[in-house]
């Protein structure tokens, strides 16, 4: 009789593209559809190496900086968010901006702004040198002290410990947030909430998902890439919600023989700026190893989209009059 074999795939849902990243790389691939190549793109519009790449093929250039795109040309500001010394420096070199800013970020920028206006120290939950923070930092850099983790906040001085208030970046483990909140309470009793969630529900759902599948798997592969602070947090959650091993891939050929000795429930997930067709290649490939059957686990059903930015619905209008002329 021939072995049964018991190997299966979980796949969480919700997984990868959220709003604020379909919205980003449409943002830009829109621009190079309505003005052609070059469009310069300010930092990784999404952190994916495979949508980077995909979107450098199509002749979108992406520089670090404002200051190395040529005067007068087009850029696009990545779904991370910019400061406002940014925007400045865009603006005193006549560059023609499109902000594809994620509105949740934007949304934090606004808040930074308001505690900031009634003169409160601004605790922001991040990581030091990630683009969403120094945006929502730079938004008030005089108010703003930086989080890193649970940590780092022994070591925190502020002005007055009574007039604080707590904010954070979007793409954070809910779990090691709330540990950092309660240490901060602890420092500051007087320690003001954010009137609603920082990270956001894509974030959080992602998170969810894969602590309801960690727990029967074996190993849970993550896809996405290594600067993305969103995926790389779904792989601690999956060790942290009990899968046995737990890796990154960029995508499939990353996959390693010797992850799957002895392995037979097999957890996948992705991040917020992954490209579900990375996530097709590697359940073919898992599928090749003898993971055939795929059991997907729902937690919750997303039907949020955003509107394209402004910039470019007009760009839209304004050429769809053209051709009604
Ligand atoms: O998770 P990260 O903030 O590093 O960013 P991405 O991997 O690009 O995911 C999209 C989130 C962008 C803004 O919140
Ligand atoms: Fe927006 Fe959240 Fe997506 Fe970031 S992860 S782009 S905040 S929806």
């Amino acid at each position: 009789m021939p072995a049964t074999t018991t190997k299966k795939v979980l796949l969480a849902a919700p997984r990868g593209y959220c709003a604020g990243v379909d919205r980003a790389v449409i943002a830009v691939e829109k621009a190079l559809e309505l003005h052609g190549s070059p469009i310069y793109v300010r930092k990784e519009i999404v952190h994916n190496k495979y949508v980077v790449e995909t979107l450098t093929e199509r002749g979108a250039i992406f520089v670090d900086e404002t200051d190395e795109v040529p005067e007068g040309a087009r850029v696009v500001f990545s779904a991370h968010g910019v400061s406002p010394a940014v925007r400045e420096s865009a603006d005193s070199r006549n560059l023609l901006t499109i902000d594809a800013t994620c509105p949740l970020v934007t949304k934090v920028h606004k808040e930074a702004v308001r505690f900031a206006k009634s003169d409160q120290t601004i605790l922001l939950i991040g990581h030091t040198g990630h683009e969403e923070v120094e945006g929502t930092a730079g938004e008030a850099p005089e108010h703003t002290i930086v989080v890193n983790s649970p940590d780092d906040v022994d070591d925190i001085v502020v002005p007055d410990p009574d007039n604080v208030v707590w904010l954070s970046q979007t793409t954070l483990s809910v779990d090691e947030t709330m540990e950092t909140v309660r240490r901060l309470r602890e420092r500051f009793p007087n320690l003001q909430d954010p009137p609603s969630d920082d990270i956001c529900y894509a974030t959080q759902n992602r998170q969810v998902a894969v602590k309801k599948i960690a727990p029967q798997a074996d190993l849970v592969i993550v896809v996405g890439s290594a600067n993305s602070s969103n995926s790389v947090r779904l792989v601690e959650v999956a060790l942290q919600s009990g899968a046995n091993a737990s890796y990154r891939i960029d995508r499939a050929a990353e996959l390693e023989e010797e992850w799957f000795e002895g392995v037979e429930t097999v957890g996948v997930t992705s991040g917020a700026s992954v490209p579900e067709i990375l996530v097709r290649d590697v359940l073919d490939a898992l599928s090749a190893r003898g993971y055939e059957t795929v059991e997907e686990v729902r937690t919750a059903t997303e039907d949020l989209m955003f509107s394209l930015p402004r910039e470019i619905r007009a760009d839209l209008k304004a050429k769809e009059a053209a051709g009604r002329a």
